[in-house]
């Protein structure tokens, strides 16, 4: 039987999570050749969205009906952070996206994507706050009257290795969007830490960066050029993984996968799809760094709901060279991944009873 640890809180709880974990890792082969070890961290949660490694071995978790948490990433222990803003929680919206500031550890400064209004006026705001003494303090908002809708609300967030501050946005329901440069529906956001338009944005006076998208869930960059990259959900089929370039056009709702389209000015064809059939519904995406999982060095590492899997993408420069799953459907949706400083990774499921999960190297 695989060697899985087990926290619970009483003999009973660890005999109900041995017989999920039995029942779980008995069947997939996949998963008993994984090069790891899960265990739960912390449980207890409701629809984590978004993990962020804090230095000290602390994660701060975004929940979608609009909580914010410190977890220990020793002992599981949580905290609630105070002076989250009122948040819309709806389907997909909610407190969603959160990013540190390269300065985090000096000034507490952090950014937050959340869903604002209600159903007669949805929208999405992105904005600063310092945290300390777990309170939210000084919201300065970077980014108001976002697109919103109950789905596609997109609101990831990602610090560039040069300082910009990126963010997503999805089409908000309303497709044609996508390809309006004028509207902010489908895009992804280049702004200074501020919230001003750099000078050398693609379209001048506008916080755009690429257009195009349909839901983008994931943003990343690879720590070896600095590229920016994204996952995005496909409609029926042809979930993306993306190479985001400044101007570039994603195809939505014209073109989609990763084939060649017409003549689309700009038009940037996916890296790779999930897949032809069907979509997998593809979340959250990192490069991973670390020494924890040698082989994975440089590599895409990516969660996904629907199906419930971990994706190891093993990269031969812009291309896949091979493609596996790690875990499938074992813990249920999942829609976060980090990489915590020592290379170990944390996981948050998405089913309403939620938890965040810990890889630790077999
Ligand atoms: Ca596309």
């Amino acid at each position: 039987m695989t060697a899985i640890l087990l926290e619970g809180k009483s003999h009973m709880h660890r005999l109900l999570l041995a017989a999920f974990a039995i029942v779980a890792f008995a069947l997939p082969a996949h998963a008993q050749n994984a090069p790891f070890n899960v265990a739960t961290l912390s449980d207890g949660l409701e629809h984590p969205w978004t993990i962020a490694v804090m230095p000290g071995s602390r994660l701060l978790v975004t929940e979608r009906p609009g909580r914010l948490q410190i977890i220990d990433a020793k002992t599981g222990q949580k905290r609630v952070v105070g002076g989250m803003p009122e948040v819309r929680a709806e389907s997909e919206a909610g407190a969603l996206g959160l990013a540190l500031d390269a300065d985090f550890a000096k000034t507490g400064r952090l950014y937050l994507c959340y869903s604002t209004g209600w159903t007669l006026s949805p929208g999405n705001r992105l904005s600063a706050f310092t945290l300390k003494d777990y309170q939210l303090r000084g919201e300065q908002v970077l980014l108001d009257d976002l697109p919103g809708a109950k789905w596609h609300n997109g609101c990831r967030i990602a610090v560039s290795p040069d300082g910009h501050l990126f963010a997503s946005m999805g089409d908000a329901i309303s497709a044609d969007g996508a390809q309006d440069i004028q509207q902010l529906r489908g895009k992804i956001f280049r702004l200074t830490r501020d919230g001003n338009v750099p000078s050398d944005n693609p379209f001048p006076g506008s916080p755009v960066w690429s257009y195009g998208h349909r839901n983008p869930q994931g943003l990343a960059f690879r720590p070896k050029d600095g590229a920016l990259w994204s996952t995005e959900h496909g409609p029926d089929t042809q979930d993306e993984v993306n190479r985001i370039e400044k101007g570039g056009n994603y195809g939505w709702p014209l073109c989609r996968g990763v084939n060649a389209c017409g003549d689309l000015a700009q038009y940037h064809p996916a890296v790779a799809e999930f897949d032809a059939t069907d979509t997998i519904a593809i979340s959250d995406l990192i490069f991973y760094r670390g020494t924890a999982f040698p082989d994975w060095q440089g590599d895409i590492l990516f969660v996904s709901l629907k199906t419930g899997r971990l994706y190891h993408l093993d990269m031969d420069g812009d291309g896949v060279r091979r493609t596996e799953i790690l875990i499938d459907g074992d813990f249920g949706r999942l829609r976060d991944i980090a990489e915590g400083s020592d290379g170990t990774l944390y996981l948050a499921t998405d089913n309403g009873e939620d938890r965040i999960l810990h890889l630790t190297p077999r």
